[in-house]
């Protein structure tokens, strides 16, 4: 039996790209014409901007969604019309290995996890199976449809794979700025289930031959980001004390610092990576740092007021093992592939949180942001 969900419906109001993308040289349609890519965790940040991304570059969009009714879809549609669904889970082998049968990828883009940190603490074996091991069912997937084994290695025209790997890997850093070469120190069982699943894509590329790459993505962000995640509970949080809604912020550890840039900028670079010559992994980052303090000051500044009148610290926010400062070096990659961000920490606050005010005082909601204007 096919598994179902294919929807091939478009949508008319949503064929013009979204502004953050015409920033982009349009696409060599000849070169890639009629390519098909693949993409678990479509509806979350990263999926959203990679298929607007990859449709603007002619390529066919397949996302993998999990759940009966996920509600995520429909924004998802609302977002990007043309967009087919496939129904899976990476915590079942079956249905990867279908959805990779059925859709027949050139690529296959590996986003789906349970990415927040505080949430692997509390659900730690769940998100081994599915941060850690969903990778090697992704694997797996392809390998099997592909007809690879110890003995036969892949042919031409062979399906690309991308891993969502973490700086989380590095946690108690060894060496700052962190390369390619920085050796890991998760302080998370999410960041020890993604190294797990760094080391799996490396293991594949060199056992079978796979063209398999992994990107160690530093924090990006973006008006579409889970309400949960640092940055966005501050554009959220600034926009509702703003509106009157609220008075107070609750947060955790504010000397944390960060390597925050823009997601729409690092989906960019997972494509360019699938597009080497050679199977490479790399570090992708802005190389500065902020702190959470400093994200505080330039959120609220945006939006006229002073964060010391509003940010309370509290301890349920703390994490038991914190990761205290990230930053990376992406000379590999702007040397090699020709990445580099476009966004600057200061512009990507503002976005969120202009995005915020105008999203709450048109009376929408968090959970609706999925659909907004970039
Ligand atoms: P999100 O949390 O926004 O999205 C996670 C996605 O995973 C959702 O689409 C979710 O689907 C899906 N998912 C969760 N569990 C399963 C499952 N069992 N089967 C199939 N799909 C599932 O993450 P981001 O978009 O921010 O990040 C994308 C990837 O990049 C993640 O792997 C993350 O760990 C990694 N990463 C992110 C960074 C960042 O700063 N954003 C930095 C470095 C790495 P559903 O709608 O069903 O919940
Ligand atoms: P992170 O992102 O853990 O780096 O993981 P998050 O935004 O959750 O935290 C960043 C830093 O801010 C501190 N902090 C708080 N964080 C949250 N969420 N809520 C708070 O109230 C709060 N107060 C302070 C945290 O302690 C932390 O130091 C993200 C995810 O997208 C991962 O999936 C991804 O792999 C990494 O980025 C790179």
């Amino acid at each position: 039996m096919p598994i179902c969900c294919r929807d091939e419906a478009r949508n008319p109001a949503r064929s013009r790209p979204s502004a953050w993308l015409r920033r982009d040289r349009p696409p060599n349609l000849e070169a890639i014409l009629s390519r098909r890519a693949l993409i678990t965790g479509i509806t979350g940040q990263d999926g959203s901007y990679l298929a607007e991304y990859l449709a603007t570059q002619g390529y066919e969009v397949y996302g993998l969604v999990r759940g009966q009714q996920n509600p995520r879809v429909r924004q998802l549609r609302q977002l990007l019309g043309e967009v087919r669904l496939i129904r899976g889970d990476l915590l079942d082998q079956g249905s990867l290995i279908s959805a990779v049968e059925r859709v027949q990828p050139d690529e296959v883009y590996n986003l789906a996890a349970i990415s927040y940190v505080p949430m692997s603490w509390q659900q730690a074996e769940l998100t081994a199976d599915v941060t850690g091991l969903g990778v090697l069912r992704v694997l797996e997937a392809i390998r099997v449809c592909s007809g690879i084994s110890a003995s036969r290695s892949p042919g031409r025209g062979q399906i690309r794979f991308y891993q969502a790997s973490s700086s989380e890997m590095f946690g108690m850093v060894r060496e700052s700025p962190q390369t390619e070469q920085t050796p890991f120190h998760p302080r998370s069982p999410y960041g020890v289930a993604k190294a797990y699943g760094h080391f799996l894509t490396q293991n594949y590329r060199e056992s079978y031959g796979m063209f398999a790459v992994s990107g160690i993505l530093f924090n990006h962000e973006s008006p579409r980001r889970g309400a949960e995640f640092v940055t966005r509970k501050i554009s959220l949080g600034v926009a509702k004390i703003k509106l009157g809604y609220e008075r107070q912020l609750r947060l955790g550890n504010l000397s944390a610092r960060r390597d925050w840039g823009f997601a729409g900028d690092y989906v960019r670079a997972m494509h360019l990576m699938l597009g080497q010559d050679e199977p490479v992994d790399y570090v992708i980052g802005t190389g500065v740092t902020h702190s959470v303090e400093d994200l505080l000051d330039h959120a609220f500044k945006v939006a006229d007021l002073d964060w010391r009148d509003h940010v309370v610290t509290d301890a349920a926010f703390i994490r038991p093992a914190e990761v205290d400062k990230l930053c990376a070096d992406p000379s590999a990659a702007r040397e090699h592939i020709g990445w580099e961000p476009k966004m600057a920490f200061e512009e990507l606050i503002a976005m969120m949180v202009e995005a915020d005010l105008e999203l709450l005082s048109s009376g929408g909601h968090a959970e609706e942001s999925f659909g907004d204007a970039w």
